[in-house]
């Protein structure tokens, strides 16, 4: 039977849906004519101290570069997450806490309960020193106290930086030292699985790293009791320094465009940079997003199962949902654990009605088959999302028919770090789904596709994906490096912003992500820089060189696959493979293990010396099947051809 490609509308949902049809085509019209009309109206949905009146100042033109929004706007963030709602919303429920454990018991935070514990951790903060601007390091696991500490900075205008709680020292010292944090909040020790991660051993052997002397103070959140090494004064309990500060504070005014956050993101090239979102933009941003693509409804569960350490986590588990004064639930653990039916049984148990997660995991579940599924209910669902990479339809349509019942509308939301929000995705009242497709722009976002010369294609194309213009949640620059900002985004194709990712456009206008046509390896949603990955191994003594690339991988969407040249007289062995993967799992975390390691007598390099990467790209994803000399394309300027040769014959074949 053949699968349709095109999942029309359903009528059901759309008699509900916020957005229909006409609006999206209207809006959509009105937003590109008239951004500051259109922007202006969507920013009443705020809470101003000072209401904007400067809507857009934006110019991705190199001689005139700016990017302001709401410019003579003030607002507070955190205000608009919790105080706003106290009026209306004071006992419902804004966090929904699913601990790891399913024997342990779930918690509810109410707004009024929520602004309670935000006040008392601003107030504590203040106290402790941390004025507007600083900036504080969060190195959480996913509880409560993360997005508790998030809102607590924005109050007071700390700028907060998440650390991804499966990050290496490495990483973690990497950020607090580029960011010159102050402070840091972790915890003892973090649940994921029923496996223990010692967060705040972590932070200690970060701490030890040059550049990190900037903190001045760790709040250790005490989560599962364990006993850690506290180093006084620098070392302080979370609850100890929080419970006796008063349940009120005062919220900083906080002008549209000061920033609200940092979040470190790889790149092509170097370390991972430090990405700033500022407070206005950002917030109606999110908050708009959340509301229109999951169609967000009053009473409304809503679960997305990112982590907080990542973007995702920032705009549509605590800003977007926050502000617009619904449930979120957020949940400590993994879908596997204890069984492959956790997630669908946190959806009966909580009544999810929205719920959103990423291919990967939806892969990894389907590989477990319909049975676990459909042993639970989930006849609260009325609406899917992905996101964080290319949803491959085999996997989209199982999600549909078996996790929706071929009931609830799959919205894949394209969109990134840099973006602060949903830029492609579908509005389920109002546009016709097809699987692998995010389909089409969200209001005021102008995607273009280019070719490798910066020319514009028109109608059904395959290129690079660019935006023309500016929206509210754009990032404002790279943390202490704004050229580096202007550099990775604005001068590849003048005058727009270039994505990193290449995109297929259909006939019907449709856009398909094709993934990232940099050096940038998305491995289960997680965007990790082959040059962090060489930068690991080469510190490792017994390597000489070493060059990443991704390959094809059925889970993971992308693998790791590293080729590394031992210093002269080093042998390989087994144990050396072994011994270099630990290594990098070391040097940055887990997420960054490479899944396959091919030693390489050496490396395809033009007479410049530059490594052909194209080759080795080539090399990796052929797998088993023949690769003929011509499948490599142009090797003429290798300086050594026969490298070629030994590294095709070697390869790993799946
Ligand atoms: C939100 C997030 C961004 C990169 C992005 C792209 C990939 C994200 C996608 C997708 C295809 C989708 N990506 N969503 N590709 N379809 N729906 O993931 O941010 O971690 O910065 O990653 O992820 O390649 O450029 P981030």
């Amino acid at each position: 039977m053949t699968q349709p490609a095109c999942y029309p509308i359903s009528e059901a949902f759309a008699a509900r849906a916020r957005i229909g049809r006409d609006d999206y085509q209207r809006d959509y019209a009105q937003s590109v004519s008239e951004p500051e009309a259109f922007w202006g109206r969507i920013a009443q949905r705020l809470e101003w101290f000072r209401a904007p009146t400067r809507i857009k100042d934006t110019s991705f033109a190199l001689e005139d570069f700016r990017i302001r929004w709401y410019e003579d706007g003030e607002l507070n963030a955190s205000v608009n997450c919790v105080d706003r709602h106290l009026a209306t919303r004071g006992d419902k429920t804004a966090l929904l806490f699913e601990p790891d454990s399913p024997d342990a018991p779930s918690q509810r935070i109410s707004y009024r309960q929520l602004h309670e514990r935000v006040c008392k951790l601003a107030n504590a903060l203040r106290a402790l020193g941390v004025r507007k601007g600083d900036r504080v390091t969060i190195y959480l696991p996913m509880i409560p106290e993360a997005a508790v500490s998030m809102l607590a900075c924005a109050r007071i205008g700390a700028i907060h930086n998440v650390v991804f709680g499966g990050f290496a020292p490495n990483s973690i010292a990497d950020r607090v030292a580029d960011s010159t944090s102050k402070l840091v909040i972790t915890a003892d020790e973090g649940l994921r699985g029923g496996r223990k991660v010692p967060l705040k051993a972590n932070v200690d052997a970060a701490l030890k790293l040059p550049g990190t002397d900037s903190v001045e103070t760790v709040l250790v959140v005490r989560h599962t009791g364990a006993a850690v090494e506290m180093q006084m004064p620098r070392d302080r309990w979370f609850d100890a320094v929080v419970n006796d500060q008063p349940a009120q504070c005062e919220p900083e005014r906080m002008n549209a465009e000061d920033p609200l956050f940092l979040l470190y993101t790889s790149g092509s090239t170097g370390k991972p940079k430090g990405v700033l979102h500022t407070t206005g933009g950002y917030l109606v941003y999110a908050s708009y997003t959340h509301e229109a693509v999951f169609d967000l409804r009053e009473d409304d569960v809503y679960w997305c199962t990112a982590d907080v350490g990542w973007v995702t986590g920032h705009s549509y588990i605590v800003y977007g949902p926050l502000a617009n004064g619904a449930t979120a639930l957020m949940f400590e653990g993994v879908p596997n654990h204890p069984d492959v039916s956790r997630f669908w049984q946190i959806v009966d148990k909580h009544q999810v009605t929205i719920f959103y997660t990423a291919p990967t995991a939806i892969r990894a579940l389907m590989r477990d088959g319909d049975e676990p599924v459909r042993r639970t209910s989930r006849r609260s669902l009325r609406l899917l999302g992905t996101v964080g990479e290319p949803i491959n339809p085999e996997a989209w349509r199982w999600y549909y028919e078996v996790v929706g019942d071929s009931r609830c509308p799959i919205v894949d939301t394209w969109w990134q770090t840099e973006t602060g929000g949903i830029l492609i995705s579908p509005l389920a009242g109002a546009i016709d789904l097809k699987p692998g497709s995010a389909t089409k722009p969200f209001f005021g976002v102008q995607p273009a596709l280019v070719d490798a010369g910066g020319n514009v294609l028109e109608g059904e194309a395959e290129g690079n994906l660019v935006l023309l213009d500016s929206w509210p949640g754009q990032m404002r620059t790279v943390y202490g490096d704004h050229q580096r900002f202007i550099d990775t985004y604005f001068k590849t194709y003048p005058g727009t912003y270039f994505t990193g990712d290449g995109c297929r456009r259909d006939a019907d206008g449709y856009y398909w992500i094709t993934g990232r046509v940099d050096d940038v390896i998305n491995v289960s949603g997680h965007r990790i820089g082959t040059a962090e990955v060489e930068s690991a191994l080469v510190s490792h003594p017994k390597v000489a060189e070493a060059a990443v690339v991704g390959f094809p991988h059925d889970l993971k969407g992308q693998g790791i696959y590293a080729y590394v040249t031992l210093i002269a007289g080093e042998a390989n062995s087994d144990a050396l493979r072994r011994d270099l993967i630990a290594h990098v799992r070391s040097e940055i975390g887990p997420i960054a293990t490479p899944d396959h390691l091919q030693w390489a007598p050496g490396l395809p390099k033009t007479r410049s010396g530059k490594i052909m990467r194209r080759i080795l790209r080539k090399i990796a994803e052929s797998g088993s099947s023949e690769l003929a000399p011509e499948q490599l394309g142009d090797t003429s300027t290798l300086a050594d051809p026969s490298v070629v040769e030994s590294l095709v014959n070697e390869r790993l074949r799946r």
